[in-house]
């Protein structure tokens, strides 16, 4: 398999100045009919090379040059391109290709979902559609014309405006859409199917009035209120914050059950998987909602952060991905609670992004190479490159973070451009030398921070050493320092601010959080006028995305009761837990008997009697970390000692607060209707935190609590809640409450995928059985990516104890379903690779059971390029 470098990086021979597309929409074959306008680069004038255009699964017709058909000895066609020689300086050419989107189990280029017509040509999913230079680089204006059966395809939808449309005497009909904005092909769609619309409209603050639509199947009308809610919201938002208008008349967003991703950010035509459209409050959970807030803000934003301004290549991904993850982060930490929002990013990010830095397969945000670009839409591009942008607007601030935007659109728009040009203009607009910063981009790594401090009564000065480690990573042997913006406060013994000064400061110090710079691999940093021993908070807010090692049990004890910075509070409180659950996973393995710490029951109490205060930080307060935190922790991984450990400490907790648990359940039940506001979520996270811990300590009332609350609840948050614990109860009537949940909610897809991760998901000692046979479900698709995640995606990624039992059945389990969806999705199949690839940290055993299962795909004839790379990689 070929590798893209980086380093190999030259501007395109030619341009496509415009495209005009004619799509003859069949049962059979589908007809794409392409009219390019082409000329030379002038910035690579002096390449006298021929047209290279690629292009993959397509059966081509004709080609013509400036009108005139061309014989087929003029041109040469391989598998993956369509080469002409010969041409001139500016020239058209029109390509008939037929394709077959009814075939079409990829999921990329056109294709079928649900009977109707969809696109998706990130990343190079154009080239499946027809032959075009399919590279970011190349930026175009499209006109496309759909022609379509109009009974069974009412609506023709593509980008930018619709322009004209009409009737065929055969039962065809036709419209045609005209984009303004020049574009990638990557940012193509159309979609032609029978759809409904539930239709808003949103004025802008320039007064110009823009039709939106969200276009489902029938029957899904009632279940679009909050994405397009919340895209309003994001429209509004991204005016008033960022000063960015929407740019055409229409606004358009598809819903699609098979989707490779979670949407597209297409131009003014975006494309969905329906989870992250379709909810009302019987079907969606309170995360779904949040899910749908997010992303539909997201793809929104996208309209300027990659669509307006979009990326020269693809090693510049971060560049669009990183900046906006850190936009719809924003845009959903100002909808409801900052902190509780940081929580759950930081959260993710150390779940997901962690682990790939740790791992074989780290790379830096902007990777240097790859054999799949579709391998690279990683937690390390999203999320760690929106922690880089965050740290940007750290050190810059508000104001001059949004000089910056304004400077890189003021600069870029319309442009292709690389994460150079977007810190560049940071660094202008804010007037701050952001080179070392830039390591963020090219190095790959967590770096681990230890700190180490002196105070001297006599002097009231105080010191801190900031040490910071980064381990190498392939390719990687030795990195230089990161550049960290640290936010600290510092807390009196009393618990309170104390105010900041620095050595050398002039202005008297002021209590609250201070922004220190660390640019070295050690840095001192001297305070004066401290007037007592202070309790340093560190990395408030999550400033920088490192690990702290070494800060004392009883300090975090303390910052879990005291720090003012709510997201410093909650992590202290983790940290202590993860301490005390880690001392239990050793007693486990040693056989001792295991005590509860009875101060972090103590805490549990004194936050579930604060609860009412803010119920949604209390019920992040009061989880333990998860399975796979602790993992993390572990120079070599017991999964059934970490899993004895937390449920013991489960039980402990319920024991020791029943009373309090119990009321807090009562108290917190949900009287009114359901609605996804902050404060009810809040309530509802509360509860159902109270219910979990109760149902821990495995009594009979808490089971009848749990079967209870599954049958009757009025919404799928809490309904869901509960039968997740329940899932993990052995008995009869886990299986009757998962039955009749089947029966009820057997139509709708998404509820269906719940059932399917709910099960997979399960610590009982049967569950890769049942995975097994769930495969066999006539309600399992292999083809279907959401199916496919909530099954198998859900053992292998969500389920630690069963995916890493001792045998390696569950990694054999994961290698025969990718090697059975690799011919039908590689992308699906590439993705699903990944935990085979966390096995540094097993034990021998079932290192090497991990790697047999890696080979065994590797073992494939005619694996697909991006499973190679994952499988391969792996194994290094
Ligand atoms: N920009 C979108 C990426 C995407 C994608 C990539 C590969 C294969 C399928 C895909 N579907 C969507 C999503 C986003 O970040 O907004
Ligand atoms: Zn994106």
């Amino acid at each position: 398999s070929r590798v893209i470098r980086l380093s190999d990086y030259r501007a395109p021979d030619f341009l496509i100045d415009s495209v005009e597309l004619v799509f003859d929409l069949g049962e059979e074959d589908t007809r794409v009919t392409a009219h390019l306008a082409i000329r030379r680069n002038p910035e690579a004038l002096d390449r006298p090379a021929g047209l290279r255009l690629e292009g993959e699964a397509l059966r081509l017709l004709s080609v013509a040059l400036d009108g005139e058909s061309l014989g087929e000895n003029r041109y040469r066609v391989s598998d993956d391109a369509l080469i002409v020689d010969g041409v001139g300086e500016a020239f058209t050419l029109d390509v008939v290709t037929l394709i077959r989107p009814q075939d079409n189990t990829e999921l990329s280029g056109l294709y079928k979902s649900g009977g109707n017509f969809c696109t998706q040509c990130e990343a190079e999913g154009f080239r499946r559609i027809t032959y075009f230079l399919d590279r970011p680089d190349v930026m175009t204006r499209f006109t496309t014309t759909i022609r379509a059966e109009a009974k069974r395809y009412p609506v023709l939808l593509s980008n930018g405006n619709p322009v004209a449309g009409g009737e065929d005497p055969d039962g065809r009909h036709w419209a045609r859409w005209v984009d303004p904005h020049p574009k990638p092909s990557y940012l193509f769609a159309l979609v032609a199917g029978d759809l409904t619309a539930v239709r808003d409209e949103f004025i802008t603050r320039s007064g110009r009035t823009v039709s939106l639509a969200i276009w489902v199947r029938r029957g899904d009308e009632d279940k679009c209120g909050h994405a397009m809610a919340s895209l309003k919201n994001a429209m509004a938002w991204d005016e008033r914050v960022f000063g960015l208008e929407y740019d055409l008349d229409v606004f358009n967003i598809v819903a699609v059950s098979d989707f490779n991703m979670g949407a597209m950010e297409n131009k003014g035509l975006n494309i969905f998987n329906t989870k992250y459209v379709l909810a009302k409050p019987e079907t969606a959970t309170d995360a779904d909602y949040q899910g749908i807030e997010s992303v539909i803000g997201h793809e929104y934003f996208h309209n300027w952060t990659g669509d307006r301004v979009t990326c020269r290549d693809w090693f510049q991904l971060s560049l669009k991905e990183g900046l906006t993850v850190f936009r719809d982060q924003q845009f959903s930490a100002d909808q409801g609670s900052p902190a509780v929002k940081r929580i759950s990013d930081v959260r993710t990010l150390r779940a997901r992004q962690f682990p790939e830095d740790f791992g074989p397969l780290a790379h830096p945000v902007r990777p240097e190479s790859y054999i799949e670009i579709n391998n690279f839409y990683t937690a390390t591009v999203y999320e760690k490159g929106a922690e880089v942008v965050r740290m940007i607007h750290t050190l810059l601030g508000p104001d001059k973070f949004r000089k910056g935007m304004d400077l890189y659109f003021a600069r870029h728009d319309n442009q292709a451009v690389t994460i150079e040009d977007f810190v560049s203009a940071m660094q202008d607009a804010g007037g701050v030398d952001l080179s070392r910063f830039k390591r963020w981009y090219s190095q790959a790594g967590t770096p681990e921070v230890t700190v180490s401090e002196r105070y001297h009564p006599e002097s009231r000065r105080y010191e801190m050493t900031f040490r910071q480690q980064t381990a190498p990573s392939p390719g990687q042997p030795v990195k230089d320092p990161f550049v960290l913006p640290i936010a600290i406060g510092l807390l009196s013994p009393e618990g309170r601010e104390m105010p900041i000064r620095l050595d050398g400061e002039e202005a008297e110090g002021r209590p609250g959080t201070r922004v220190l710079t660390m640019t070295g691999m050690e840095q001192t940093f001297r305070f004066i006028d401290v007037a007592e021993p202070p309790t340093p908070s560190l990395f408030r807010g999550f400033s920088a995305p490192v690990k702290v090692k070494g800060v004392p049990l009883d300090r975090l004890k303390f910052l879990a009761a005291h720090d003012g910075d709510p997201f410093a509070r909650w992590e202290a409180g983790q940290q202590a837990a993860t301490r005390h659950l880690l001392d239990l996973v050793h007693a486990w393995r040693r056989g001792e008997a295991l005590t509860a710490d009875p101060d972090l029951l103590d805490a549990s109490r004194r936050t579930l009697a604060g609860g009412d205060a803010d119920p949604a930080f209390a019920a992040l307060a009061l989880g333990l970390p998860a399975e796979s935190a602790l993992a993390d922790e572990m120079a070599v991984v017991d999964v059934e000692a970490i899993h004895a450990a937390r449920q013991f400490l489960r039980g402990e907790i319920g024991r020791a607060l029943g009373t309090e648990l119990a009321a807090t359940y009562e108290r917190l039940t949900d009287k009114g209707s359901y609605r996804p506001t902050p404060a009810a979520i809040g309530a509802r996270a509360l509860r159902n935190a109270s219910l979990s811990y109760l149902s821990a300590t495995g009594t009979a009332e808490a089971k009848a609590l749990l079967v209870a609350q599954a049958e009757t609840a009025g919404n799928m948050t809490d309904t869901l809640a509960a039968l997740g614990l329940l899932g993990d109860v052995e008995g009869p009537e886990r299986a009757a409450v998962f039955q009749d949940f089947y029966e009820r909610w057997q139509h709708d897809d998404l509820v269906i995928d719940k059932w399917f991760a709910l099960q997979a998901v399960s610590s009982l000692p049967e569950t890769l059985e049942r995975c097994r046979s769930l495969l066999a479900h006539p309600a399992f698709d292999l083809r279907n990516p959401n199916r496919v995640r909530s099954l198998i995606g859900a053992f292998s990624q969500g389920n630690q104890l069963r995916f890493h039992e001792a045998g390696g059945a569950g990694y054999a389990f994961l290698a025969e379903q990718i090697i059975a969806i690799d011919p039908l999705n590689a992308t699906m199949a590439a993705r699903l690779t990944q935990p085979l690839g966390a096995w540094k940290r097993q034990d021998a055993a079932r290192q090497s059971l991990m790697r047999l299962a890696l080979e065994r795909i590797l073992a494939v004839a005619g694996l697909s390029k991006g499973t190679f790379e994952m499988a391969s990689k792996s194994l290094q």
